[in-house]
């Protein structure tokens, strides 16, 4: 039967594998592994979904097999705990340039460099590479967790121009940890993978266990199924014009006084772009995208990073996260207790400089109906108090002349009619997760897997912008995937979430 759920993923499915290589999948953080690293820091340009672009600097991964172009932000390192790094930095830019390594261990010299030699005003935090010439920097990553890396050389101008970059070091292993799944949900998939078929046959009750082998902080509380990257920074586009056009920077100094971002990236890119594929080949210089996929009961780890100058609130919509780590230290009471600090967060204020890790996870728990509708078999982490509770939020109609309320305050609401009804291209055309109706008229059709869509921005609503014109800036949506059911096109979810 060729219902219109097969039909849009087939054409979905189709279009995507034409316009992109498997490599270019959502759902992971993109970057480089090794321990010995060429860098570049040079000059180059980046793509604002305006139609706009701005000339920035940035970090080049010049190793031997690397991308080779100049990037914002810098490579991603992905690196072990225990590792010794060595970075060599070619400065191809008029003005010496460095790199520190906040919470890494420095085992190359850290020695400041001052104005004119003497001590007194500090030009760079560590040794820097002169124009045209190079310096390597060599550390040791001893504690797992979320970092970063910057140039600590005229930092009011080289962290507004973009040389920094996110460091992410893996801890060692702990081997597979069980973890108890809680009573009020249903067991989680057995050796799941996508393409290796259905899962939806897990049936027992709890209680059950959940394997982890992945960890941030080498603590079974900070265990993970999928990490997502959120990289903040801004810019203002009169800066940058500034630095690419002013002549005489000597006489004409920019005043500082006036900067004020107005475009606001995750990742390096402003939404829409954001949620754009990884390594999309018209966004040469921002090769990261940020568009978290995740299944219902999945445990999310949000590495979030501040390298702008202003504060971030980042919000999730869906369900509050859980703020694990700071500043890559896990929110422990005392060593091996776990996060037992940790704090639930609507909204985690970045500071400038600031690193965060915070897991997500949804289940649908709470909502008051069956998420998956009236199938009689439980999906994996299904809330087993609403399993088969219809979706009666809503009673009509409601008498003239009443205002109508949420059903929930036990008063009646009406429904609009699907002709009435304006939803985002997103909507899945039902309150159920893996089941599509009809969409109203004019939309677009952009679930393919009939997932729930949620909006995860700034919580400093100017920043949703791109110089002004809303809906941009610092937002990204995150979809609650549909655990695939027996018969379901598989391939189209591999494609998405490796
Ligand atoms: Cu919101």
């Amino acid at each position: 039967m060729l219902t219109r759920q097969f039909i849009k993923r087939m054409i979905l499915a189709g279009a995507l594998l034409t316009l992109f290589p498997l490599a270019q999948a959502y759902a992971f953080i993109d970057g480089i592994t090794g321990t010995s690293f060429q860098f570049a820091a040079r000059e180059g340009r980046l793509s604002t979904p305006d139609g706009g672009n701005l000339m920035f600097w940035g970090f080049a991964d010049i190793t031997p097999g690397g991308r080779s172009t100049v990037q914002y932000p810098g490579p991603t390192l992905i690196i072990n705990q225990g590792d010794t790094v060595t970075i060599t930095l070619a400065n191809e830019l008029n003005e010496p340039v460095s790199m520190m390594f906040p919470g890494m261990t420095m085992l190359s010299s850290t020695a400041p460099v001052f104005s004119k030699g003497q001590p007194g005003k500090i030009t760079s935090l560590v040794p820097e590479a002169a124009p045209r010439e190079t310096q390597t920097y060599r550390f040791k990553a001893e504690k797992p967790g979320t970092f970063y890396y910057q140039s600590a050389s005229n930092q009011a101008i080289q962290l507004r121009m973009g040389l920094f970059g996110a460091i992410v070091v893996r801890p060692g292993s702990l081997g597979a940890v069980s973890v108890t799944i809680p009573t009020y949900l249903s067991c989680p998939p057995v050796g799941h993978r996508e393409g290796s078929g259905g899962v939806n046959t897990i049936i027992s009750a709890a209680p059950c266990a959940k394997n982890f082998t992945t960890y941030a902080y080498g603590h079974q509380s900070s265990a993970y199924d999928r990490e997502f990257l959120y990289l903040a920074s801004e810019m203002d586009p009169k800066f940058q014009r500034w630095m690419e056009f002013e002549p005489d920077k000597i006489n004409n100094p920019f005043d500082f006084s006036t900067w004020k971002a107005n475009y606001w990236f995750i990742n390096g890119r402003n939404a829409p772009d954001t949620m754009g594929m990884a390594n999309a080949m018209n966004l040469p210089s921002q090769p990261y995208n940020c568009m978290p996929l995740f299944h219902p009961g999945e445990q999310v780890l949000i590495r979030i990073i501040n390298m702008g100058q202003d504060f971030h609130p980042l919000h999730t919509h869906g369900n509050h996260m859980d703020v694990i780590a700071e500043d890559g230290n896990l929110l422990q009471s005392a060593p091996g207790s776990g996060a037992d600090l940790s704090w639930e967060a609507f909204t985690v204020t970045m500071a400038p400089g600031k690193t965060f890790d915070a897991i997500f996870d949804w289940t649908g728990k709470g909502l008051g109906w069956d998420i998956y509708e009236n199938t009689a078999i439980f999906r994996p982490y299904e809330y087993i108090p609403d399993h088969l509770k219809t979706f009666t939020p809503f009673t009509s109609p409601v008498a003239s002349g009443t205002t109508p309320k949420l059903a929930a305050q036990g008063l009646p609401v009406i429904m609009p009619g699907i002709q009435e009804t304006i939803a985002g291209p997103n909507w899945s055309g039902s309150p159920f997760l893996g089941s599509m109706d009809a969409l109203p008229p004019g939309e677009g059709g952009f679930n393919p897997f009939s997932g729930f869509f949620y909006m995860w921005h700034s919580h400093a609503e100017r920043e949703l912008t791109n110089n002004d014109i809303f809906p941009g800036g610092f937002l990204t949506m995150a979809a609650i995937v549909p655990w695939p059911a027996t018969g379901d096109n598989l391939t189209i979810y591999d494609e998405y979430m490796p």
